[in-house]
């Protein structure tokens, strides 16, 4: 068996209803402000801002605390080129025929192509990998749990960070990703989950017009 981790005392301040509901306000405010961003500025991003961002990231909770993600940031121009090259190798794929009609029909509105210029414009590519398993000090595998919902709720932590600081992201799902495990030299227990372009909008960036579901379109209370 392995041991418990000793226990510490947790509690939080108690806002009143009004200052809770003035936060949740203001969360929703900052969080309404984001958008998938495809044009992006040249522009570095404080490196800091990244580092703090991931730092957030890696605060999500994950299936029994195995912390199962790894968030590769890319600025080698030579790297950000072979991953644009790699993606629009994919995409190519995916937009002439792998796609169904169904999902290129879904996608129309958005005007996406195979066309990838802002994984080199874009002054940073963040690229989150889940660790499948990991290892013990001893070299011997260790299952994860729930590693889908683990890095996908860090995924949305280090998303809203980088947003509440100003920056811009994509959201990018190149697929299949295999190739940024091989260009970024990473383990074979590490599989390429999402690949986050971040900066600032272009100079004249445009985003399309779309509407977020009302509130009781998604939420049910019983
Ligand atoms: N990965 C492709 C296609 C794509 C798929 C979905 I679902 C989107 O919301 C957007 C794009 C691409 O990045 O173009």
């Amino acid at each position: 068996m392995s041991e418990q981790f000793p226990t510490i005392p947790y509690s939080r301040q108690r806002y009143t209803a009004g200052e809770s509901a003035a936060r949740a306000r203001e969360f929703l405010d900052t969080i309404l402000l984001r958008r998938s961003v495809r044009e992006f500025s040249g522009d570095p991003v404080p490196p800091e801002v990244v580092s703090l961002a991931i730092a957030a990231a890696a605060a999500a909770p994950s299936g029994a605390n195995m912390q199962p993600w790894k968030f590769v940031v890319v600025h080698d121009p030579e790297l950000k080129r072979r991953i644009r090259e790699a993606a629009e190798e994919e995409e190519r794929l995916n937009y002439g025929g792998r796609m169904p009609e169904e999902w290129l029909r879904a996608l129309a509105p958005l005007q996406t192509d195979w066309r990838k210029e802002f994984l080199e414009i874009a002054p940073a590519l963040i690229v989150v990998f889940k660790e499948e398993y990991g290892f013990s000090a001893e070299g011997e595998r260790i299952a994860h749990y729930y590693v889908n919902e683990s890095v996908g709720i860090a995924c949305g932590f280090l998303l809203a960070a980088l947003n509440a600081a100003g920056l811009v992201t994509l959201t990018h799902t190149p697929s299949p990703m295999g190739f940024l495990r091989d260009i970024l030299g990473r383990p074979r227990n590490e599989k390429a989950f999402l690949l986050i372009p971040v900066g600032y909008p272009a100079e004249g960036c445009r985003v399309p017009d779309l509407r977020r579901k009302d509130l009781h379109e998604v939420m049910v209370v019983r």
